[in-house]
Parts: structure tokens; C-alpha cells; sequence
């Protein structure tokens, strides 16, 4: 599967989906530290889509979720893009913006792939609900309306759902649940290695479960990568920072091995906030991790 022909970058300049303002600046920052350059020395084609327009904020009311409107919005707009750039043979490489793009990436993603794998790589699993939720913040939500969970309006952008299925997921690097979050876990059999599965088992072993459930039976497998699974000594530059993360070495361990698979369709990285950064360094370490999942190699 990888590497199709032309990787297609689409920056998503959204942050409403998450609690904190500035995440919408991540697409920039990443392309300030390098990327372009990078992908280059990788001699790898590239297409630049541009930044997806965005909705402008107004003043949508919902009791529990908040920018419900903005968040339809987007993510009708990015899955009909994300489509139409599988519809051209190329890799969708979507820059986010917070991790509600994601209900647009793999709508527009199961137009084409029936049995979608997904490598959910991040501190959090964002199964809430509306009802289970704390924050009311979309971007904790985000891998749940994928399965089905959420309003219609929500889980049904490009048609009806459920996008996804609970036995072609995998969570990796998962240290913050809820309390929903965790029952559901347990109910529906998602694969979770958490952080204590990655001490124990390295990460090696970890990558290898986690690969061969994601092409067991699957027609595409999709990299979804929040920040926030790193540790936040390394990636200080997210908004919802948890101790105890994966290091940048294991991150780019994963990520390699993703590559050597040659089995990911698709992905996207999400939850850069530059207004945290120390300096760029959390963009400069993400273009790293993506150059890593795209090929590049020491020697
Ligand atoms: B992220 C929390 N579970 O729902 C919630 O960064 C955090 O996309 C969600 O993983 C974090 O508000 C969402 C407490
Ligand atoms: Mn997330
Ligand atoms: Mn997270
Ligand atoms: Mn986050």
C-alpha cells in the first residue's frame, strides 16, 4: 500500500475542538520548522493543498458541545477533501489544528476503505460522549463518533456511520481515561496499550500487536497522531499535557516501524499548540516524526 505516488499535505489551521486556544497555529509552526526542506531531502513528491478553509466562530450553542456548528462545518469540508485526494492515488498527510479534524480525515477516508485499521497514537483514547465528557471539548470526543458515538450530525458527516469498527483499533500510549472512556474500552474489546504495556513489553512487541491487528481483515490502515502521546519534557508544545509519556526515541522507533511495514494509507498529526512551544521545538520534533514515518533513515 504505502507509498502511493504523491504525498498530499493539508493543513487544517482549526483549534475549537480543544479547550484552549492555539492549536489552529499548528500547520504553520510545522511548516516554519522545516517541513518543506525535510520532505525534500526525502525526495518524496509533495503535493501542498493548502490550508483548508475554515469556519469562522459563529457563536454556535449547544448545552454540552462546544463549536458543535464549527465542527460540522470542518469536517464536512475536510472529508470531502481528504476523499477526493484518495480518489487521486495520493497519501493524505493532514496537519492539524486539534484532534477533532479527525472525525473529518476518516469520514472522508471510508468513503474509500470499508475496513479501516487505525493506530490511535495518544496520552488520551477521546472516546467521551457529550454525557461522559468533563470538558465538553470536541477534540476528547473525536475516535468516539468515529464508532458511532455522538450526536447523528456528528457521526454521520458524508453519510451514515459508524466510520469505524472497535476490532480494527488500536490505542497506543494511553495514560489519561475517564471513567466512560475506560467501560467502553473494556465493552467494546478496543485494543489499548497503555503506557505500563509499553514498560513492560517495549515497544518492539508493542509495534508488532498493534500492526497485525490493524491489517488483520482491514483495506487501509490510518496513523492518527496526537503530540500529547509524547512525553511533555520533549513535546512541551501541546495543550493537554500528560506526564509519563512516549520518548521522542520511542515515537520515532514506532514510526519507522510503521514505514518498514509499508502497510499506512494515511495520517494525521494533531495538537501542536505553538503559543506553548519552548521555542518551535515540539514543530521541529514533529516534522522528525513525520520524516520517519515517510522514510527517512540514519544511514
Ligand atoms: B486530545 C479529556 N479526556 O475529554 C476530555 O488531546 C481530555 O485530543 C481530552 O487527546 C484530550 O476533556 C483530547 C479530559
Ligand atoms: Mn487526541
Ligand atoms: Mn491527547
Ligand atoms: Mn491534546
Amino acid at each position: 500500500m504505502m507509498m502511493t505516488e504523491t504525498v498530499s499535505l493539508l493543513s487544517v489551521p482549526f483549534g475549537y475542538g480543544a479547550g484552549r486556544h492555539g492549536s489552529e497555529m499548528g500547520p504553520q509552526a510545522i511548516f516554519n520548522a522545516g517541513l518543506m526542506r525535510q520532505l525534500s531531502e526525502l525526495q518524496i513528491p509533495v503535493q501542498d493543498e493548502g490550508p483548508l478553509t475554515v469556519p469562522q466562530h459563529y457563536n454556535s450553542t449547544h448545552p454540552r458541545l462546544k463549536y458543535f456548528h464549527e465542527i460540522i462545518e470542518l469536517n464536512t469540508n475536510l472529508a470531502a477533501k481528504v476523499s477526493e485526494i484518495v480518489a487521486r492515488n495520493s497519501f493524505p498527510l493532514v496537519l492539524g489544528g486539534d484532534h477533532s479534524i479527525a472525525i473529518g480525515t476518516y469520514a472522508g477516508l471510508a468513503q474509500h476503505y470499508k475496513n479501516l485499521g487505525v493506530i490511535w497514537f495518544d496520552a488520551h483514547a477521546d472516546l467521551n460522549t457529550e454525557d461522559s465528557s468533563p470538558s465538553g471539548n470536541i477534540h476528547g470526543m473525536s475516535l468516539g463518533v468515529g464508532l458511532g458515538r455522538g450526536p447523528d450530525l456528528l457521526t454521520q458527516i458524508k453519510g451514515a456511520g459508524p466510520n469505524l469498527k472497535p476490532e480494527n483499533i488500536v490505542l497506543i500510549g494511553t495514560r489519561q481515561l475517564d471513567a466512560g472512556e475506560k467501560e467502553y474500552i473494556r465493552s467494546s474489546g478496543i485494543k489499548c496499550f497503555t503506557m505500563h504495556d509499553i514498560d513492560r513489553k517495549g515497544m518492539s512487541n508493542v509495534m508488532d500487536e498493534a500492526m497485525s491487528i490493524v491489517t488483520r481483515g482491514t483495506d487501509g490502515v490510518h496513523l492518527s497522531f496526537d503530540i500529547d502521546s509524547l512525553d511533555p519534557l520533549e513535546a512541551p508544545g501541546t495543550g493537554t499535557k500528560i506526564p509519563g509519556g512516549v520518548s521522542y526515541r520511542e515515537a520515532h522507533f514506532a514510526l519507522e516501524l510503521m514505514y518498514e511495514s509499508r502497510k499506512i494509507t494515511s495520517a494525521e498529526f494533531v495538537e501542536v499548540n505553538p503559543s506553548l512551544d519552548a521555542g518551535n521545538k515540539t514543530a521541529r520534533l514533529t516534522v522528525e516524526l513525520i520524516a520517519s514515518l515517510l522514510g527517512q533513515r540514519i544511514l
